[in-house]
């Protein structure tokens, strides 16, 4: 018993930090603070001399020595000391205190590091003894220079075992670093431990200008999130790995780990999925007309498995009749789903289309679409070549490939399927790995990005191009653009609500599991300029394995890479990039026009609704939910709306009436005003019927 044991229940919530735009989703929430305790337990003045202890670490930045180093716990339990997670020993460990009474979560340890260095990680190793009490769970991580006021750098939540933690952020000039550990991770009981604490600096720090967006606190993932897509509902990001957090190979199939960021709460949950028999690594995903993202193959080649939004649930589909990984996959105007390529897993060659309907819940080859004329010529072969394509539903159940090959096709899955070649992108190479973005689906205009002519080790471009498609079976028009300033592949792009593409990430040269050459500063391109401006770089690199999707509040996540077991390039986290579109010019947050009525969320192709706002907008667009995988997002699309004003800022707008352009399904509709401000969107539902 340590009577001196100050417990936090008084002041834990007296103070609130309001942590700015880029921390807060969909609604303007606060982040309680917890403030260091004001009775220092132990190891104030105390130098502990300790033994430098660098951790392999996939964490940015320098091991900072743990000598002189003194810390500050809410609560401990007096055989493991107080301070002992920064002793550089791992085998002794902090403990908050369990008899004779259990303090309650939330536990905070506050580490002075007596100097202010420039702060950008922190690894927290779990206690090493065997036993798993006190893992740490949900999270949060503060840091300050006055250890008065703090400020949000990370938050999330760890996978519960032993392995060392690697948490960045974007750097700050810090002396103190606290950790809020607000969960324990096994759920087992109100404790938290840690065996040891490093945190890290970088080797400078350059404040960022205004006027090019903020990049968001660290969301902590308790998996290496490949695969994301955007839910419905609950205004949730829904990530998985793999059969575990850490590895896709000597799996044992038929199950896969989720994690969910819900961004109201801000709390990522985690989820094995074992229901649908489906190792979902690597896989074909693309929303149905509900919503549902459909995923298909991967480390299981042939397995189908739904995810119902509505009721949280996993529905196993039947196989696919040709076992696939890396295929791409597309809703179509019917409702359907076509799949092509996939040689990564299951085989390879062969590939050809296959189409599923969910109404009948059965999988229907098409030999009319064959995969040969979308091959990149990689020098790998075939089990690259046929990967990743840049697949648009469109019109009359048919499909534009729009790369990564050269080469360019319709193909339509009607009947027995259809296949067409319609020319090259222009002088563009192969572009594995690349983007293209339907920024503007009334007027048929995709954007494409970078890619590399092979998988593996051949220099990317910065190529761009607008392709212009019309209808199936036409030779679309391609355009050449200005480049890029940056060549990539494994790179993101995201459609902002303005009609702008932010494209983020990737690499100069394809090197899968490794960051090397990665490239750190996003663009955005504009096509009123058909030119790309550079905006805030980030400081954690995303490349193969990783991705982006716009969120409802007009920010974009960008997270995952790696997934490589013990290697240095695990990134179990993700990060939220506020365009400029959302600030001031000193960067405060922007204010912003407010949706306060509408007349339905559910609307048929054709329909109309009817939006009311707070203030006057002058534009409206409606994006596509998002999915995204290795590149691959073929949900996304935008559509530029025109509306009539009624007055009394009430707006109408009308869905197109070709389910080919308004793709059936979830969409974001965003109202933006005379300083380019868009409002959080309103989802609506568009259904598959016609009016
Ligand atoms: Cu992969």
């Amino acid at each position: 018993m340590h009577p001196q044991v100050h417990i936090l229940d008084n002041v834990i919530l007296s103070l609130w930090l309001v942590v700015s735009i880029f921390a807060t989703q969909t609604v303007a929430i606060t982040i309680p603070y917890v403030p260091p305790p004001t009775d220092v337990l132990q190891g104030e003045g105390i130098t502990t001399n300790n033994t430098f202890v660098n951790f392999a670490a996939a964490v940015n930045g320098n091991t900072i020595s743990q000598s002189g180093w003194t810390d500050v716990v809410d609560s401990f339990e007096p055989g493991n000391g107080g301070y002992l997670a920064i002793d550089g020993n791992p085998n002794t460990f902090w403990h908050t205190e369990w008899t004779p009474v259990e303090v309650p979560l939330p536990h905070t340890i506050t580490i002075n590091l007596q100097a202010v260095y420039n702060v950008d990680g922190l690894t927290y190793l779990p206690r090493q003894d065997g036993l798993s009490n006190g893992n740490i769970g949900q999270h949060q991580i503060f840091t300050s220079t006055d250890g008065v006021n703090f400020v949000m750098v990370a938050y999330g939540t760890f996978y519960d075992d032993a392995t060392l933690k690697s948490v960045s952020w974007e750097t700050l000039p810090a002396q103190y670093v606290q950790i809020h550990a607000i969960t324990e991770a096994g759920n087992r009981g109100p404790w938290t431990s840690a065996a040891e604490i490093n945190v890290y600096e970088a080797g400078s720090y350059d404040p960022l200008p205004n006027g090019i967006g903020i990049w968001g606190p660290t969301i902590n993932f308790p998996l290496v999130p490949v695969a994301a897509a955007l839910e419905p509902h609950s205004w949730s990001v829904l990530t998985w790995s793999s059969w575990s957090d850490t590895l896709y190979t000597g799996g044992p199939g038929g199950q896969t780990l989720t994690a969910t960021w819900n961004s109201i709460t801000n709390v990522v949950s985690e989820l094995l999925v074992t229901d649908t028999d489906h190792d979902m690594f690597c896989p074909g995903l693309s929303l149905d007309f509900n919503g549902r993202p459909t995923v298909t193959g991967g480390n299981n080649a042939q397995r189908t498995s739904i995810y119902d939004p509505i009721y949280n649930v996993w529905i196993s589909g039947p196989d696919m009749n040709i076992p696939r990984g890396y295929q791409a996959s597309c809703t179509l105007s019917d409702g359907r789903t076509f799949v092509i390529g996939g040689s990564w897993s299951g085989g390879e060659g062969g590939k050809n289309g296959e189409v599923y309907d969910p109404i009948a819940n059965d999988w229907t080859l098409l030999p009319g679409c064959p995969v040969a004329p979308m091959l990149t010529d990689d020098a790998q072969g075939v089990y690259r070549a046929d990967n990743h394509g840049w697949l648009f539903g469109w019109k009359n159940g048919c499909i534009f490939q729009a790369g990564p090959s050269s080469a360019m096709n319709w193909y339509c899955a009607t009947g027995t399927g259809g296949q067409l070649g319609v020319g090259t992108r222009a002088s563009d190479p192969d572009a594995m790995c690349g983007n293209a973005v339907m920024y503007d689906a009334l007027n048929g205009k995709i954007l494409t990005v970078g890619g590399s002519p092979n998988y593996v080790g051949s220099s990317a471009t910065s190529n761009a191009h607008i392709i212009t498609i019309i209808d199936p079976g036409w030779t679309p028009t391609v355009q050449t653009v200005s480049n890029m300033a940056y060549e990539r592949i494994f790179a993101n792009a995201v459609v902002l609500p303005d009609g702008t593409v932010f494209v983020t990430g990737g690499q100069t040269i394809g090197d899968p599991f490794s960051d090397s050459n990665a490239i750190l500063t996003p663009e955005i391109w504009d096509p009123a300029t058909e030119t790309f401006t550079q905006v805030a770089p980030n400081s954690i690199p995303r490349t193969y394995h990783s991705w982006a999707l716009l969120l409802l509040d007009g920010t974009v996540m960008s997270g995952g890479g790696g997934l490589c077991g013990t290697c240095s390039t695990n990134h179990f986290d993700a990060q939220i990039y506020t365009p400029q579109y959302l600030l001031n010019a000193d960067n405060s947050p922007a204010t912003r026009p407010v949706i306060t009525a509408m007349s339905s969320n559910t609307v048929a192709l054709g329909g109309s609704i009817t939006m009311g706002l707070n203030s006057p907008i002058v534009s409206m667009s409606m994006i596509r939910y998002g999915s995204a995988t290795h590149t691959v997002d073929t949900d996304q699309r935008r559509i530029q709306l025109s509306f009539t004003n009624a007055g009394d800022n009430s707006y109408t707008f009308t869905i197109p009436t070709d389910p080919g352009i308004a793709m059936p399904g979830y969409w974001m509709v965003f109202a933006i005003d005379s300083a380019g401000v868009p409002a959080i969107a309103q989802t609506i539902l568009i259904t598959g019927t016609e009016v």
